[in-house]
């Protein structure tokens, strides 16, 4: 008898002092489950005497109620808890201001080379791509230097020594053409005609969009790294006027239709004319004229070079600075910026 009352004492404490519906379950299978502790009781009446298993048996079962009430009742009042703290927990404030959320966005001179390649496409140009470390050859002899010329001087021409990339002294057919070529940072993106020409025949309209590399004071203006536009056309009877032509569509798309440009004579080894061309708008540096690049008709000896017949072919190209796109469109004045990926400057140009 004071078994019974000890394992209900036992179980009434167990019950209260459960946290979860889980523990509940575990005490009711514990004690009043078929072969829990207070219904195993009942085997035990067995080795009573016929007087005493009556008194017994109403007690075990005067236990088992008791237990069971508690149990019930501990659920319920669990179940209302549990559920009120599921609640509070996963309540959501729908008047809480969202997180802010940030986006990124293409660099300014990536927008503009897209601009770019939109516009030349749309003329009928190929986008093609050349190495920015360049041989010297394509760099320089290709495009008609003489020797002696100052921009392949080491003040304004990156040498690149890189014995592993540059030596090609284990190719035969070079071996005979003078010393291995030297590597350097390409100065301008005019370093693709030469490559095209090797493989490609007129007709051709081409041009590239890439970085180029100037050993030279660096100032608003002027960036030892900086980018370069670069297209030529070459094909039966092109003239100054498919250059003036094609120019003034490519402006007109990059700065608008009240765009001019200008022409004045300038001098590079791989064209002949040259020309310098600048753009004046009245809605830009108050109708100014400002320098985009340089300009003019394929130098024949460079067709010649190439065995492209110069007196039934004949082509124009021109190159620009990429940043001077943006800086003109935009007023920025210094091109430093375009390359320092300072935030603040570049989130203008979302
Ligand atoms: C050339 O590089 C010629 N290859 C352009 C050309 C192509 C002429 C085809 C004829 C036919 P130039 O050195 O002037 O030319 O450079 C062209 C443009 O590149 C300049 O007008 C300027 O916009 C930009 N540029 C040149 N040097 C720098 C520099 N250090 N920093 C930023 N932009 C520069």
């Amino acid at each position: 008898m004071d078994g019974v009352e000890t394992l209900q004492q036992e179980a009434l404490g167990a019950v209260s002092a459960a946290f979860t519906t889980a523990e509940l379950r575990e005490l009711e299978l514990k004690y009043l489950g078929k072969s829990g502790l207070i219904s195993g009781l009942m085997r035990e009446i067995g080795k009573l005497s016929a007087e005493e298993r009556p008194a017994f048996g109403q007690k075990v079962n005067a236990a088992r109620a008791t237990v069971q009430a508690a149990l019930d009742e501990r659920v319920e009042a669990l179940k209302g808890g549990e559920l009120d703290a599921r609640f509070g927990a996963e309540r959501i404030d729908i008047t809480l201001p969202s997180r802010p959320w940030r986006s990124g966005l293409q660099h300014i001179l990536d927008q503009t080379t897209d601009r770019v390649k939109a516009c030349l496409c749309g003329l009928g140009f190929e986008f093609v791509e050349g190495p920015e470390l360049e041989q010297f050859a394509y760099n320089f002899d290709a495009l008609n230097y003489p020797p002696d010329h100052p921009a392949m001087d080491e003040q304004d021409t990156f040498y690149v020594d890189a014995p592993g990339l540059s030596d090609k002294s284990d190719t035969s057919d070079l071996s005979d053409k003078g010393p291995p070529d030297r590597l350097v940072l390409r100065t301008q993106c005019t370093a693709i005609q030469g490559r095209t020409f090797e493989k490609r025949q007129p007709p051709l309209r081409i041009f590239t969009v890439g970085r180029t590399f100037r050993n030279e004071a660096v100032d608003r203006t002027h960036g030892h790294t900086f980018h370069q536009v670069d297209a030529f056309m070459v094909d039966e009877g092109v003239s100054m006027a498919h250059l003036k032509g094609t120019l003034g569509a490519f402006v007109r798309a990059m700065f608008g239709d009240e765009v001019k440009v200008r022409f004045r004579p300038d001098f590079f080894p791989f064209v002949e004319p040259g020309v310098d061309y600048a753009i004046s708008s009245p809605k830009l540096f108050g109708g100014r004229w400002v320098e985009l690049g340089g300009a003019g008709l394929v130098h024949p000896k460079i067709l010649q070079n190439y065995g492209i017949d110069s007196e039934k072919y004949t082509g124009f190209a021109f190159g620009l600075g990429l940043e001077r796109i943006p800086m003109m469109a935009t007023g920025v004045d210094d091109l430093r910026h375009f390359l320092e990926n300072d935030l603040r400057f570049l989130e203008q140009f979302r």
